[in-house]
């Protein structure tokens, strides 16, 4: 495979619902989505950053910079996109930039030789279960009726954000509500550890796992909190590859693992992790980053994986967006079926990606412009 070019657009996607986190309220997602040029098929990619680095370091002009300016000129010579991760590993960090470029590579490669992203990552199902995320709400009653809705769509798992001032009440009102839900709490970093005494009294309410409490680079507290609660940690922000993720492991910092491709520089460093996890008994799901149809083919075929053994937060396509990029991804029976078409199985619809481009770029590879 030849890369000729990276065709860059900024896309803005309306959100059916605010969703607030602790850091900070989404009523639209701006998603930066990739199409490589190849000689071949076209490739597509989507980024997960935010407009804003509020989740992690990267954010969407940031990533557009270094693309630019640093990883796509570095694709030069690359002819497998297999080999995309060890050209680009000169650049420090920027994981979810390079994945979004290794995820366009790979779709355009794997279009060429008509295997589908789930064959190549060693995906055992064919459908895989939906958990759905549940924002910061204004009150404890909308949040249990929007939990209500959710669990009446057939999802089977739920995770309700925390932070400081809305943990204990809402947690507790959800579980009296639904006695048996599968139940997990994520903090987005919102904690310190000198509440650790508070986040204990959530071992009360039975749940899957608590998320990421603590600042990302806190792997002590972390590990400080693993051994005063029940309830197990898991880490998402922390986890930047396979190595962060072994050490984590070993260190007692995390009992499960949330893998977000995009997080992680791509998704055969997911699959890296996967490995490591399934080796060493350490359950792991799928995270999400509010994607549209391209990530969420890509996430669904990931989750797919034998050691993916905690429902992700994989949800439809209509959970976040009445318009979906690409086809929409459907709920049936609690789950989503595995894309079984070539590379994505799934590539955006023209009119609509054309309608939400609110800017575009083409960034040659080879020296020369793209042709056509
Ligand atoms: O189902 O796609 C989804 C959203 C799941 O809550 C979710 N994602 O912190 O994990 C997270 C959060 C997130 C969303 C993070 C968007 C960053 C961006």
């Amino acid at each position: 495979m030849r890369v000729d070019a990276i065709e860059l657009r900024r896309v803005r996607m309306p959100l059916v619902s605010p969703f607030r986190t602790s850091f900070g309220t989404q009523t639209e997602r701006d998603i930066l989505v990739l199409r490589a040029v190849t000689d071949g098929p076209d490739g597509w990619g989507e980024c997960v950053a935010l407009t804003e680095p509020v989740y992690s370091s990267e954010y969407v002009a940031g990533v557009i910079d270094v693309l630019r300016m640093h990883l796509i000129p570095a694709l030069r010579g690359v002819t497998d996109a297999r080999e995309t991760a060890d050209a680009l590993a000169f650049v420090k960090g920027h994981r979810m930039a390079k994945g979004a470029l290794e995820m366009a590579l790979l779709d355009a490669q794997l279009r060429a030789e008509d295997r589908s992203l789930a064959q190549e990552l060693g995906a055992v199902h064919t459908r895989v279960p939906c958990g759905v995320s549940v924002g910061i709400m204004d009150s404890v009653p909308q949040l249990v009726d929007a939990v209500a809705a959710f669990v009446d769509a057939g999802y089977v798992r739920v995770k309700l954000k925390i932070e400081p001032g809305w943990d204990i009440e809402p947690v507790r009102a959800v579980r009296a509500r639904f006695p048996d839900i599968p139940l997990q709490v994520d903090a987005n970093t919102a904690y310190r550890p000198a509440d650790i005494p508070h986040l204990t009294r959530l071992d009360a309410e039975d749940l899957l796992l608590i998320e990421q409490p603590f600042d990302e680079e806190d792997l002590l507290g972390h590990v400080q909190l693993a051994a005063a609660m029940r309830t197990p940690v898991c880490l998402d922000e922390t986890i930047t590859s396979a190595a962060t993720a072994e050490q984590a492991i070993r260190l007692k910092a995390t009992r499960i693992l949330n893998i977000k491709a995009g997080r992680v520089g791509g998704y055969l460093e997911a699959r890296r992790i996967h490995d490591l996890c399934l080796g060493q008994g350490v359950p792991v799901w799928c995270g999400g980053m509010v994607e549209t149809g391209l990530g969420r083919a890509a996430n669904i075929a990931l989750a797919a994986l034998p050691g993916f053994t905690l429902p992700g937060d994989v949800s439809a396509s209509d959970r976040f967006y009445a318009v979906d990029l690409t086809e929409p991804f459907v709920m049936a029976d609690g789950h989503l079926d595995v894309p079984t078409g070539p590379g994505l199985g799934v590539t955006p619809l023209p009119d609509v990606l054309d309608d939400l481009t609110t800017w575009s770029d083409t960034v040659p590879v080879q020296g020369i412009p793209a042709a056509g």
